[in-house]
């Protein structure tokens, strides 16, 4: 697991674990070993830590966190390497997080390649460092940046390292050999220089700087245990020797790593990987090769999935049927790359290129020659089938076609072509250029390389692509669908919707139900329940004032002078109650915690129907699709992993109250939930019969 090469001197040690490097129990120990190995062996003067692959260390082992520890520790390995009578420099090639940082840190000097990044993400884990960096870290680069890149979790590049100090230099050709340099100057020097043995970065003001920006921290997610934990252990280091204050962080780690926020957060982690394995598609299926793509389409969607293809180096034709819909979908485009790089999140040559690759025709006979078309017209039936029909004629053999549908029935999509197995559908969610979702919906006949090359294709374009199966709204949309039936029972029981609201937020979501409507404009759902039937008395009477949210100044809240946050309307509260009194309904109070009960209960039976189905393959699918969708809180882990933690029994007899109140069957929990709840099962033990 480790390879040892002494040569001229220096011992070069080599993890040879790809492809992340997790410094597990094995790891760990070969590491120790190696180590204590070429300390004492006499013709090593000096040694140097390199990786195999293009991560250096990914951190410890995730899997091994709730298990009972195998030792040594990582904290006892590093301060094994820390205490090195000879020094030890790490060759940098790849990603060094967390653990991987850590180990860097305790070495006594550090040089990167170009396309490393640095961090200590251990926050987006639910936890913080635990071997060390929360001290080493401040006293290489102060305590505020310091405390910075542990609160965001975002690595920092290999150049950015440097300025910080992170690393000692950024080094272009052969790594291994500039390290082997630098570890022989040290050694030729006598030098060991320690992190744990500054102090000269801990001034007053950065001190200072660091009380400021935790407090605002803490106040702006008093919730997050994590967030606690890490401004605790920053000031330890402050106030305590290194040694005291890496037991405060040890005894933070060790509780966090217990904590249900992290064992969500370290799940959803795993299940977005998990999203990657799709059954029945073995990883060898071949692929289809795609170099350039088209877009039908210049709207909001259209031109948003051309860019997430320019931004991925793919050149894009965006086609139209008339001129002007085509200039204002690119004017768009361009006013967005336009505004990144005003913003500095590009580059100004970057904003040319990357409107360069977008190119723009009038007519779809311009399709012809792309190996992927992905249509983004209008949602209606009629449409796409007109448009896949003629793309059938227009586009060459194996083009995969694709649509954006967001509901439809693709199946049925594909039935008009001649080639219903290059047929799929790609749900990106809006606005695509922003979101990682993709809902790949794989259709009855669509052909395994086609889904394998799309999935493919999804990941090139950065995103986080799902496989669903095909139903109306898939997995997201259909269980939103859910929610938002439940919230207007809601309205019509008593709960007003800056109650409902309040209740959502609470729970964590960024946004509550009825804001987020006004947001996205009222007059969607209105159109579209008018197609595709439902109701929804309070939105559809709202939409019918011309109300449709904040684009109107007017929605479920008032919007005065462009407001961005709503005000309450005691119209619209006066409208809930005639509506509530023609549909006979008795108005009560509800809790916040019953308010959720009744809007995230039915999502759960539906996502237990969508899997009976076999629309999703495992509930870890749903709960990514709706952390990256939608907006859930990771740290819930997402509403399957959530609805575990509440207890199946417990929701399924309060679907059945539901149901009994409401006189709404369809809230009766459905089959496969009624079995796991009379088990005492749970979501994570189901798999697919
Ligand atoms: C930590 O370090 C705590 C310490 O402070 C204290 C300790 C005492 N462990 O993402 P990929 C697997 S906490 C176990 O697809 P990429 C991953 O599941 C850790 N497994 O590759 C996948 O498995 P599979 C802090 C891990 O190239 C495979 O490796 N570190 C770990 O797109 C490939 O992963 C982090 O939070 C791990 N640490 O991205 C970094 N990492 O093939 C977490 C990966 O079976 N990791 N795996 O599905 C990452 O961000 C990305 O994996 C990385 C590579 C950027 C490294």
């Amino acid at each position: 697991m480790v390879r040892q090469e002494v040569a001229g001197g220096v011992a070069v040690l080599t993890l040879a674990n790809p492809p992340v490097n997790a410094l597990g129990a094995a790891m760990r120990a070969a590491l120790d070993a190696a180590f204590a190995q070429a300390i004492a062996d006499d013709s090593v003067r000096a040694i140097v830590l390199a990786a195999e692959g293009r991560v250096f260390v990914g951190g410890a082992d995730i899997t091994e966190f709730g298990k009972p520890q195998q030792p040594p520790s990582l904290p006892d390995v590093l301060e094994r390497l820390d205490a090195s009578p000879k020094p030890v420099v790490a060759a940098i090639g790849g990603a060094a997080l967390g653990g991987g940082l850590e180990l860097a840190l305790a070495c006594h000097g550090r040089v990167a390649a170009p396309a490393a990044k640095l961090g200590l993400p251990e926050i987006k884990l639910g936890i913080i460092p635990g071997a060390g960096g929360t001290q080493r870290l401040p006293r290489l680069i102060g305590p505020d940046a310091a405390f910075a890149m542990m609160l965001t979790g975002e690595p920092a590049s290999a150049e950015r390292a440097a300025a910080l100090g992170i690393v000692d230099a950024v080094v272009l050709g052969d790594l291994v050999a500039a390290a082997r340099t630098r570890a022989l100057e040290l050694a030729d020097s006598g030098a060991l220089p320690r992190v744990r043995d500054r102090s000269d970065t801990l001034t007053p003001d950065a001190q200072k700087a660091f009380e400021a920006r935790a407090a605002e921290a803490v106040k702006r997610d008093p919730d997050a245990t994590n967030v606690h934990a890490l401004v605790r252990a920053a000031r330890a280091g402050l106030e305590r020797d290194f040694d005291a204050a890496v037991a405060v962080e040890r005894a933070e780690f060790r509780t966090l790593v217990e904590d249900p926020r992290s064992k969500a957060l370290r799940y959803a982690f795993f299940a977005e990987r998990e999203a990657a394995r799709v059954p029945g598609l073995p990883k060898d299926t071949p692929r289809r090769p795609i170099h350039t793509a088209a877009v039908i389409g210049a709207g909001t969607m259209g031109g948003g999935i051309a860019m997430c293809f320019s931004n991925a180096g793919i050149p894009v034709t965006v086609i139209e049927t008339e001129e002007g819909a085509l200039t204002r979908g690119l004017d768009r485009v361009k006013g967005l790359y336009a505004g990144s790089a005003k913003r500095g999140s590009i580059t100004e040559a970057q904003r040319d290129a990357r409107i360069g690759r977008i190119t723009g025709a009038i007519g779809l006979e311009n399709a012809s020659h792309f190996e992927i078309v992905i249509e983004a017209a209008f949602e209606d039936m009629g449409v796409k089938r007109e448009i896949f029909s003629r793309l059938d004629a227009i586009a060459k053999p194996g083009a995969i076609l694709a649509t954006n549908t967001s509901y439809l029935d693709v199946n049925a999509i594909a039935a008009v072509t001649s080639r219903p197995q290059d047929v799929l559908g790609l749900h990106f969610f809006s606005p695509a250029n922003v979101m990682r979702l993709v809902e790949v919906v794989r259709a009855e006949k669509t052909a395994p390389d086609v889904l394998a090359t799309a999935l493919d294709v999804a990941k090139r374009l950065n995103k986080l692509p799902v496989t669903v199966g095909v139903c109306f709204g898939f997995v997201g949309n259909r269980m939103l669908e859910r929610r938002s039936r439940a919230g207007e029972r809601l309205l019509l029981e008593g709960a007003l919707p800056h109650a409902v609201d309040a209740a959502v937020t609470g729970f964590g979501f960024k946004m509550g139900p009825f804001a987020m409507g006004d947001l996205a404009g009222l007059d969607i759902g209105w159109r579209s329940r008018k197609d595709f039937g439902g109701r929804a008395p309070v939105a559809d009477s709202l939409a019918e004032m011309g109300r449709f949210g904040q684009k109107t100044g007017r929605g479920f809240y008032l919007y005065p002078d462009g407001a961005r946050t709503g005000s309450r309307d005691p119209e619209v509260e006066a409208l809930i109650g005639r509506v509530a009194a023609e549909h006979g309904v008795t108005h009560r109070s509800f809790s916040a915690d019953e308010i959720v009960a009744r809007l995230m209960y039915p999502m759960v039976n539906e996502g237990a129907r969508i899997l009976e189905e076999g629309i999703a393959a495992r509930p870890s699918d749903i709960d990514t699709i709706w952390i990256n969708g939608y907006n859930w809180p990771a740290w819930r882990g997402g509403p399957m992993h959530w609805a575990d933690t509440v207890g199946l029994k417990t929701i399924a007899e309060a679907l059945s109250r539901f149901a009994a109140e409401t006189g709404d069957d369809s809230q009766e929990p459905a089959p496969l939930l009624r079995r796991l709840a009379a088990e005492g099962g749970r979501f994570a033990d189901w798999t697919a019969a």
